[in-house]
């Protein structure tokens, strides 16, 4: 079962939506896997973000998703990238699809509410830095996951 990382980024958290946003991914039928609330550090920024290292929005990325606790989800389910991606909507809130995550609750791409790995090679990665060697994730079923994954 693929899975990906979901972030809900400060402003999710200061505003006072991130259970609402967390619910939007399980209400697609997504299993969550594993959650944490943590405090993103300098080091961790740099390497989840490894990626922007040298883009003019760099030092302002770092310090907005250190700037308080984060939520920190795997999610897993059919193309869970993918469709975590389009429940999210796209990077720039004011181009994100109405009834997408972005394009519900933003405006502006340096305070967009939520992270989701771009790629599976790119979770796999991801998952790694906030969730170690992984002994905290779990896997499991639901009862109503014939009704979600054809093949289960
Ligand atoms: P994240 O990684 O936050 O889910 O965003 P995306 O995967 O949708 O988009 P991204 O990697 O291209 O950008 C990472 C992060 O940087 C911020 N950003 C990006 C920004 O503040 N200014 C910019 O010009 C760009 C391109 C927003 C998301």
């Amino acid at each position: 079962m693929e899975r990906t990382l979901i972030l809900i980024k400060p402003d999710g958290m200061q505003r006072g939506i991130s259970f609402e946003i967390l619910s939007r991914f399980e209400r697609r039928g997504l299993r969550l896997a594993g959650l944490r609330l943590l405090q993103v550090s300098q080091d961790m920024a740099e390497t989840h973000y490894g990626e922007h290292i040298g883009k003019p929005f760099f030092e302002g990325l770092v310090s907005y998703i250190t700037s308080s606790p984060i939520i920190a989800a795997v999610f897993e389910g059919t193309d869970a990238v993918t469709a975590a991606r389009t429940t999210m909507g796209g990077t720039k809130p004011t181009e994100a699809n109405p009834g997408t995550i972005r394009g519900d609750f933003g405006l502006e791409i340096g305070r967009n509410v939520v992270h989701g790995s771009d790629s599976p090679e790119s979770a796999e990665r991801e998952i790694g830095i906030f969730f170690g060697d992984g002994s905290s994730l779990y896997d499991w079923g639901r009862d109503v996951d014939s009704w979600i994954f054809e093949d289960e």
